[in-house]
């Protein structure tokens, strides 16, 4: 039987990447994501290419009732899951802290924290019993942000829900030892993907400055670094990893040519 990992925020950039990365390996994946148009083609997708078993979830990780729902109701071929990536995440775009939205603000604690919580509270007791069953430790990578190591201006709410994924990979790494679950906090720098479209609202141009002058990191990357944190021997974890293209240092340190 192929082990399962579940994605959040499959249906464009890291998490798309990452489906198709485990997939290739031969991995069973349940993808999610709100837009379920999007999801049922990445199905047919990974089918075809790699004759792999893929279940599309179509939920928004912001309403607890609807992440318990579909996690809970899963049907009995697809419980066995040994890794869960938090992936799902945005920012909402980019004010000073005194001129931000509060539904931005809202937006975004709501889906890059209490999201995260609640799919991890829903799938733990899957997670528990997959090492029980088999006696492989499961493991969880969240996907943080360079955002979430060092505030950059303008980045006030954002950075807050990066640091809290942080913090929260932490604490999970402590509560969760007993359970022998491996936690992965996945730190990228910027990557082009479809994260700047959203923080900006659509606004391709303003969007497309943001990957100016440089090479930033591809979605594929971080799907091989995720990938690679996954391959190592039962008894070793990557507890904390930060990633970032050649030409970034830091939040603040980026190497432009042009
Ligand atoms: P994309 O915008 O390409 O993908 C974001 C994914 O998250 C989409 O699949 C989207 O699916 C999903 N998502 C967003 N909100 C919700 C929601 N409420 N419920 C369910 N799914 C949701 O961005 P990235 O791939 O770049 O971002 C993935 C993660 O990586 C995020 O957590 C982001 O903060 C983080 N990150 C991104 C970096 C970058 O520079 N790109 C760098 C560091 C971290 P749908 O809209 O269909 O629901
Ligand atoms: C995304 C990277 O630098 O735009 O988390 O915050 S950045």
């Amino acid at each position: 039987m192929s082990p399962i990992v579940f994605i959040t925020g499959a249906t464009s950039g890291f998490g798309k990447a990452m489906a198709c990365k485990f997939a290739a390996e031969g991995f069973d994946v349940i993808i999610t994501g709100r837009r379920n148009e999007r999801l049922e083609e990445l199905q047919e997708e990974l089918c075809k290419k790699f004759n792999t078993a893929v279940l599309p979830l179509s939920f928004d990780v912001q309403d607890k009732q609807s992440v318990f729902q579909s996690i809970e109701t899963l049907p009995e071929k697809w419980r066995n899951v040994r890794i869960l990536i938090n992936n799902a995440g945005l920012a909402a775009g980019r004010d000073f802290f005194d001129e931000a939205s509060l539904d931005d603000w809202d937006t975004m604690i709501d889906t890059n924290v209490k999201g995260l919580l609640y799919v991890t509270k829903a799938l733990l007791p899957l997670l528990i019993e997959q090492f029980k069953a088999t006696g492989t430790p499961s493991q969880i990578i969240n996907i943080g942000s360079t955002a979430g190591k060092e505030v950059y201006e303008k980045g006030n709410v954002y950075c807050a829900s990066k640091y809290a994924v942080n913090a929260l990979s932490q604490a999970m790494r402590i509560d969760l030892l007993r359970h022998q679950i491996k936690v992965t906090a996945i730190h990228p720098g910027a990557a082009e993907t479809e994260f700047s479209i959203v923080r900006f609202k659509g606004d391709a141009t303003q969007a497309d400055k943001v990957y100016e002058g440089y090479q930033a990191l591809k979605a594929t990357d971080v799907a091989d670094v995720a990938w690679y944190c996954c391959t190592l021997p039962l008894h070793v974890c990557i507890n904390d990893l930060v990633l970032t293209s050649t030409a970034q240092a830091n939040s603040y340190y980026l190497h432009k040519t042009t």
